[in-house]
């Protein structure tokens, strides 16, 4: 699988990345508004680095099933402060957004990396935003919006399409500007996908390596790990840390370029397996 460095000074080429996820939300699925305020959010992603996150991934729009969006406006009070503060730091920020004007206002502000789980669809504006910022270009999979995805959840065969539409999403990307060698490609788990879905596509992670760029996963406490935990904890999101600690280590060993989470010492621990795993080979 393509584990080639996108161009990120200062990173460890020698595994996978650990990308540490700094919600400043009031809705977040799985860390309910607990980072919503500036200074904590700040502090947060203080304590991420100090676990040994190489990325922190910085957004402002919750992006569960069902949830309404936010105004650029509103999202850029949120993360602008969080990611100047980081960028202040020499943190490697990420802003994870879908919309153009938030992720320009962003990488002004010191990220390296636009995180946008809608692949350009959800602002087609966003792919010459990213490439006139010479940033990292983080590419999800999805279907329609957080309102309707859970009805789009409909594949004949669900690794073969997402690559597919990928595809059409990198040729875009491609065309606004953004150079092939700083896209990295998601499969958008949980984004209009069942439970079956995401962990097919994990299984045929070298798939989506095929089309070239590297992958980022993003499995950190989503539902679809819920059937692998005790049944009561099933519905608690924070139960699933040592779950989506096992899904990085499996990722990191399948070749992956970073794994997005919620809880960084455990996959950070995974991820240092995986590549002590590959070295013994
Ligand atoms: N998932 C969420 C948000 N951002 N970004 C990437 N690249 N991949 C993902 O799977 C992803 C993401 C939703 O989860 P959260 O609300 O816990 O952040």
């Amino acid at each position: 699988m393509n584990t080639a460095p996108v161009p990120l000074p200062g990173a460890p080429t020698d595994r996978t990345l650990v990308m540490g996820i700094v919600n400043v939300t009031p809705d977040s699925f799985s860390d309910g508004g607990q980072w919503f305020d500036t200074d904590v959010a700040i502090a947060h992603a203080r304590h991420l680095r100090t676990q040994g996150a190489d990325i922190v991934d910085v957004g402002g729009e919750s992006t569960r099933p069902g949830a309404s969006g936010v105004a650029p406006e509103e999202e850029i009070d949120r993360v602008v402060p969080v990611v100047a503060a980081l960028a202040g730091d020499g943190a490697t920020v990420s802003v994870d957004t879908v919309h153009a004007a938030t992720a320009a206002a962003a990488t002004a502000a010191g990220a390296r990396i636009v995180n946008d789980v809608s692949g350009g669809l959800a602002d087609p504006a966003l792919p010459a935003a990213v490439a006139r910022a010479g940033a990292v270009y983080v590419l999800g999979h999805w279907r329609g919006t957080p309102a309707t995805m859970t009805s789009l959840a409909r594949y004949d065969d669900v690794v073969a399409e997402v690559r597919a539409e990928l595809t059409d999403r990198v040729g875009a990307a491609r065309a606004a500007g953004v150079p092939a060698e700083k896209i990295v490609l998601d499969p958008g788990l949980g984004f209009a996908k069942d439970a079956a879905h995401n962990w097919r596509l994990l299984a045929h992670l070298d798939a989506l390596a095929g089309l070239g760029h590297p992958v980022l996963v993003g499995a950190s406490r989503k539902r679809f790990l819920a059937g692998v935990v005790p049944d009561r904890l099933a519905a608690e999101p924070l139960a699933r840390d040592n779950a989506t600690a096992a899904v990085s280590a499996l990722a990191a060993a399948a070749g992956a370029w970073a794994v997005r989470v919620h809880e960084v010492s455990t996959t950070v621990d995974a991820v240092r397996v995986a590549a002590a795993w590959r070295a013994g080979r």
